[in-house]
Order: structure tokens, then C-alpha cells, then sequence
């Protein structure tokens, strides 16, 4: 993602033939809106598993594809107040309850159907290995293999163009910085989003060893003994390490003034410029290649002390240089018009490069600097994003392995963790399609906003195993592929409705129809930033609608590397079966940390029902239920209980033990802080 990003003057035909095209879109959209939102490509066997419609459906079934023959069915539940995001009131249908592996699409009682999607444990193995792949596709300075490139095969790019530096710059000349990865739809490359990048890539095998070694996912090193995360991932590094100077600053970027225009990135030809040094990029590097250190160490044990080399001698300048490089942030040079990544603080890279440096090495020094500079409170309030990596720094502390780490520091960072997962679930629950975003967080990227939230989530479980965290989680992995107000997948090449045309030099020059696969579009993005999208968002969209599948739509559609990186984490994770079924077969934690009120299974239900919940310390519950004018025809005065998981049977009765009616009822949980209420339906 980039703060700065322009057309070239030629679309500009195109930008007015597409909102043209977007208006008739609009109008047709009303009368088509048939599609019953679900994962476009499916869900792991003991999943939680919902569907959605905005339709009056009261019912669905599951149909197995291929023979119609019904295998599951289930009860809609329309959502009590609209969803925040798009103003529309969302029914939800909870198939969790197959499990049996196969393909099958959703039709309602309405006759609107979903996409067809696999029920099977290894259904994101493809996900994963399709997503990885997509930095492959982005590689500079290297010719595609056929073998692994299929028809998206090319020749090396920009092999002797990187890089020329640029005035003002503290070097002049040429010094060769070729490979790395092309960083989004242009062909730019830039250190901060190579570091949050390669950083989320290395955390997901450091904490997840097992759920990330495969060596199968068809890139040139696959099946060299090393996980194909990390091959990948070297590519960058490598370039990493050639953008830094003798000192031990990074350089910025490499560009060119202005961004190319839409041609292949070997027919892209002309000069490329380094531009100045940066602390933000110094910071980012000393990070990755100080985590680099530890996870390349068991593979390549020269190129793991190369890393912590260049981590030192970068720590090194930024202690030479104790406030940001450039003064104010990083801005381009008169006559630059490429990304600029700005970011006025470089507090948070200092910060995440000392707690890298510290579990490498276990030095107090970097340790010290890591306790007197960590913020006083509030840790983690946000998902990790690239002008504020805070929350690697804290997670890499966290899960210290260094027995000198601050045990008082770790636990405030324990209930940081977490507390941001209770705001996140508390997003989740809020909206209609499950998302972890409330409706201001439709930024420029928000889906990888969504994705780094349920890495957070993912962490959140690490420390405490609430199942609702790991369902959280999955829930932003479905949205991103098809459980979202769209009804369309954001992943090319993976589900019934990705996009086609987006924001991505090659995939629109290569003549190939369908884009480079593996690679996730921005998203929604209700603040605008282009003309296709500024239309949308004055036109009054919604903020979770404020997408278009157009290729001059960058601030909706443009793929990144930094927002492909979270999910390679998820997809992984999932994939493995590691995650997902280690977790399911875990006890419930005794001491879980939230507040949270499960929808009542079965639902609808005539004999009983049972209402399970969370609370996180000790206080008076009481449940109530409530009829649909308000009457209250039960209440469960349950007394003073435990911190942790409880469960509750209602059946359907009242006070007096008389039978109610078939209908619906609204069940309130309420505690001495916090109250929750959910709707559930009795059928007789
Ligand atoms: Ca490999
Ligand atoms: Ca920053
Ligand atoms: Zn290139």
C-alpha cells in the first residue's frame, strides 16, 4: 500500500468508459443480489461454518453438487440490528454441522444458492500454496520458469537498471541492487514494505514451525529440504541486504521517478534510482534480518550470521542517528512521483529492531532498550500495518524465548494481546458477515487490515485457548473468499468470483485473460483515493461495497506484498490441520479472557437448547429471555460464577413450566460490566 499512487495519463479514457460501466453495475446490482455469501472455497471439516443472505429466506439447504441430494439443512437468523459496514440487515445460516467431507453449494428456501465450495480438512493446502506463489509471480530480476510459471512465464526484469542514485542522496553512481520482489501492481521495490512483509512471512514459520514446512508449493526450490516459506521469503532478504550502505543504513527504494507504464516489467526499460537513506527502513531491516538470524540458523548457518551482521551494523546507525532519517519521514525528491510510504515516526521500527535483536542474541542491551522504549500502556491497540509495526515488536517480546526478558513487561503485553482480541471479536460480532472491522476500518488495504487481526486472534488463542478466537479468525479467511457483502472472492484465481482485472502491471499487459493467481486485491476502501472509487464513495456507497473489480481502481484493487503476506499466515495455518485441529481437540481453557456470548445450538430447536458463554473474571450473571414485544418469559438468576466458559440448557419453557410457542426469542446475557444478547428461534 502506497500513500502516493497515480494513474499514467493514458487510462483516463478508461477511467470514464469503467464509470460508466460501475453506474450500470449499480443499478442491476438490487435486482441480482441473489448470491447467498459463503467461502468460495470452503471450510475445513470441524470448522465453524455460516452462510449469509440479505434475501427473506427462512431456511436452507446444503446440496451435495454433484447429486442434489440434500445433506444438510438449517434455519436462517437475521441479524437484530443491520451490519454496521452496508446498512443491510444480514441473515446468518450455521451449517456448522457438516462435517462430512465434499463439494456442495447452499440454496435457500427463497431459491437463491451460494457458489459451490469443498467441505475437507485440506481444503486451504491450495490457498496456501497459491498465495506463496503469488511473491514468486512478483520476483524481479530473475527470468519465470515455464516449469513453475505455467503461461505467466517471462524473461528477468530490471537487471541492469537498479539502481542509479538519486540527488540528493548521500551516494552517487551505480550500485547494483537487482532481485527482490516487484512490491505491488507497479514495479517499484521499497524497504518498509518489504520489512512488514518478510517479517509477517518469518514470524508465521517461526511460531508455526509444523503448519509451514512444506516444500511442495512448485517454486524453483521446492523439494530442497528447506520450506518453501523461507525460499520465498530469501529472495527478498537478498535484496534486502544489498540496499544497505557501509554504515549501515538502508536505503529507501528503488524506482524510477515516476511509475511505469502498463508494460511487462522486461519491456519496462530505462534507468531505476535509489533513493535516500531511511531510519523507518533501517529499522524494518534490522528487524527481519535480526529474525532472519534465528530462522534461517538450522538451514544455511553462513547466511543466518550474515543477517545478524547486517542487523547489528544497522542497529548500529540508528544509534548514530537517535531521531528519523530523513528529518519528518522519508519524502520524494523534486521530480518523484512513486510511493512514498509516508510515516512520521520511526519509534515503532527502532522498537520492533531491538526486541529481533534482543531474542537473537539475548544482549541486555538491546533488552534495556527494548523495556525504556516500549509505550507505557496500550501495547497492542491495532493490527500490525506498515507505518506502525509495533505489534511484531511486542509479539516477538511476548514470546520470548530469552529467560532475561521482563516477566512483569511480558505480562502487561499478555493483557494488551488480549484485550485487542476482545475488540476484535467484539467487531466480529457486530457485523453482519463476521468481520473484524468496524465500518471505519474500510481503509485503503482494509482487507489485509482484516487479516493481520485474525493473526492477532491467532496469537490471542496461542495464550489462551478460546474457541472463539480460532472461529474469529477463520471468519476473516472466509471473507476474504467469498463471505462478504460482495459475494465475490478478493484472491486471484481462487473461487467462483475472484477478480479480473486488477490494479497489476503484468496481468494487464501479459494477454493472458486471467491475472497473475495467488495475489489478494486491497478491498473496500470507503475513504477513496481514485476516480473510480472517489464516484462510489460521494455517490453515498456503503463502506464495505466501496469496491470495484477495475484495473484503474488502485485504492481497491491493486494487489501489495504486505497485504499477500497475512494471508500466506492464515491460509497456512489453516491448511495445516495443525492449527485447526490441534486447537478443536484442545480442552477449553478454564481461565478464558473473554466475554462472549455463543449462539444457542441447535438452533431453531423444539426439545432444548444450549446456550454457552464466556466471561472473563468473576461477577453475577443472569440470563434473561424475551419474547419478540418485549416480555420477559424467563429468567436464570445464575449467581456469582467463575471466570471462564459456562454453558446453560433452556427448553422452552417459562417461569411456570408452560411450553412456549413456536417464534422468536431474543436471550440477554448480562454480567456486572457487560451484557450481550443474541436471537434464537423456537420451532414446535
Ligand atoms: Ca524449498
Ligand atoms: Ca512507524
Ligand atoms: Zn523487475
Amino acid at each position: 500500500m502506497r500513500s502516493l499512487t497515480e494513474i499514467p495519463p493514458g487510462l483516463g479514457g478508461m477511467i470514464r468508459s469503467v464509470l460508466i460501466v460501475a453506474l450500470v453495475e449499480c443499478s442491476r446490482s438490487s435486482a441480482s443480489a441473489q448470491i447467498v455469501a459463503a467461502d468460495q472455497v470452503g471450510y475445513a471439516s470441524a470448522s465453524a461454518k455460516t452462510a449469509f443472505t440479505i434475501q427473506s429466506a427462512d431456511s436452507f439447504s446444503v446440496l451435495d453438487e454433484a447429486t442434489r441430494h440434500v445433506a444438510f439443512r438449517g434455519g436462517f437468523l437475521p441479524s437484530i440490528v443491520p451490519d454496521p459496514s452496508t446498512g443491510q440487515v444480514v441473515s446468518s445460516g450455521d451449517f456448522s454441522g457438516l462435517k462430512v467431507p465434499g463439494k456442495y453449494l447452499i440454496v435457500t428456501s427463497r431459491g437463491d444458492s451460494s457458489y459451490p465450495f469443498i467441505i475437507a480438512d485440506t481444503v486451504f493446502r491450495g490457498v496456501y500454496a497459491s498465495t506463496l506463489k503469488g511473491f514468486y509471480y512478483q520476483r524481479c530480476g530473475m527470468a519465470l520458469d515455464p516449469a513453475y510459471a505455467g503461461p505467466y512465464t517471462r524473461p528477468a526484469c530490471h537487471t541492469t537498471s537498479d539502481g542509479f542514485f538519486i540527488a540528493p542522496s548521500e551516494s552517487t553512481g551505480f550500485c547494483p541492487v537487482a532481485g527482490g520482489w516487484h512490491d505491488a501492481g507497479d514495479y517499484g521495490k521499497y524497504v518498509v514494505n518489504a520489512g512488514i512483509s518478510v517479517g509477517t512471512l518469518l514470524l508465521a514459520y517461526e511460531a508455526f514451525p509444523a503448519q509451514f514446512s512444506r516444500d511442495d508449493i512448485g517454486i524453483p526450490e521446492s523439494g530442497n529440504g528447506v520450506p518453501d516459506i523461507l525460499d520465498e521469503s530469501r529472495y527478498e532478504l537478498e535484496w534486502l541486504l544489498r540496499m544497505q550502505k557501509s554504515d549501515g543504513g538502508v536505503f529507501f527504494k528503488v524506482t524510477k521517478q515516476n511509475f511505469e507504464g502498463f508494460v511487462m516489467p522486461q519491456n519496462d526499460s530505462g534507468q531505476r534510482f535509489i533513493y535516500q537513506l531511511s531510519s523507518c527502513a533501517t529499522g524494518d531491516f534490522a528487524a527481519v534480518t535480526a529474525r532472519a538470524a534465528r530462522v534461517y540458523r538450522p538451514f544455511d548457518t553462513l547466511f543466518a550470521s550474515k543477517c545478524l551482521a547486517a542487523a547489528r551494523a544497522a542497529w548500529s546507525f540508528l544509534l548514530a542517528h537517535p531521531t528519523i532519517v530523513p528529518p519528518g519521514g522519508f519524502t520524494n525528491p523534486a521530480g518523484t512521483s512513486t510511493g512514498q510510504y509516508g510515516d512520521g515516526s520511526d519509534s515503532d521500527e527502532r522498537l520492533w529492531a531491538a526486541a529481533e535483536l534482543f531474542e537473537s542474541t539475548g544482549e541486555p542491551s538491546f533488552n534495556a532498550y527494548y523495556q525504556s522504549n516500549a509505550p507505557a500502556s496500550g501495547y497492542i491497540s491495532a493490527p500490525m500495518a506498515w507505518p506502525d509495526v509495533g505489534p511484531l515488536a511486542h509479539l516477538t517480546y511476548l514470546f520470548s524465548a530469552q529467560s532475561s526478558a521482563s516477566t512483569a513487561l511480558r505480562s502487561a503485553l499478555r493483557q494488551s494481546l488480549l484485550a485487542e482480541c476482545q475488540a476484535l471479536l467484539n467487531k466480529h460480532d457486530d457485523s453482519g458477515y463476521r468481520t473484524a472491522l468496524a465500518s471505519g476500518d474500510y481503509v485503503w488495504g482494509s482487507n489485509s487490515v482484516a487479516l493481520n487481526g485474525a493473526i492477532l486472534l491467532l496469537f490471542g488463542y496461542r495464550l489462551s485457548p478460546a474457541t472463539a478466537y480460532l472461529d474469529a479468525a477463520e471468519d476473516q479467511l472466509h471473507y476474504v473468499l467469498g463471505a462478504n457483502a460482495l459475494g465475490r472472492s478478493f484472491v486471484t484465481g481462487l473461487g467462483s468470483r475472484p477478480p479480473k482485472q486488477i490494479h497489476h502491471r503484468p496481468s494487464a499487459s501479459d494477454g493472458i485473460a486471467d491475472p497473475v493467481p495467488g495475489l489478494l486485491a486491497g478491498g473496500p476502501n470507503r475513504y477513496g483515493g481514485d476516480p473510480v472509487l472517489d464516484q462510489m464513495v460521494s455517490s453515498g456507497t456503503a463502506p464495505a461495497l466501496c469496491y470495484r473489480d477495475t484495473t484503474p481502481s488502485y485504492a481497491s484493487n491493486e494487489i501489495a506484498i504486505n497485504w499477500n503476506a497475512p494471508l500466506v499466515f492464515l491460509s497456512g495455518y489453516i491448511a495445516s490441520g495443525g492449527g485447526a485441529s490441534s486447537v478443536r481437540s484442545a480442552p477449553r481453557g478454564s481461565l478464558s479472557p473473554i466475554f462472549r456470548l455463543e449462539q444457542n445450538y441447535p438452533n431453531p430447536f423444539n426439545g432444548g437448547t444450549r446456550i454457552a458463554f464466556d466471561i472473563p473474571e468473576r461477577q453475577l450473571m443472569q440470563l434473561r429471555i424475551v419474547d419478540l414485544l418485549g416480555r420477559e418469559v424467563y429468567t436464570d438468576q445464575m449467581g456469582s460464577l467463575s471466570p471462564g466458559h459456562h454453558e446453560r440448557t433452556w427448553d422452552g419453557r417459562d417461569r411456570q413450566g408452560r411450553v412456549l410457542g413456536s417464534g422468536t426469542y431474543f436471550y440477554y446475557l448480562s454480567g456486572a460490566t457487560r451484557s450481550a444478547v443474541r436471537r434464537l428461534v423456537v420451532l414446535r
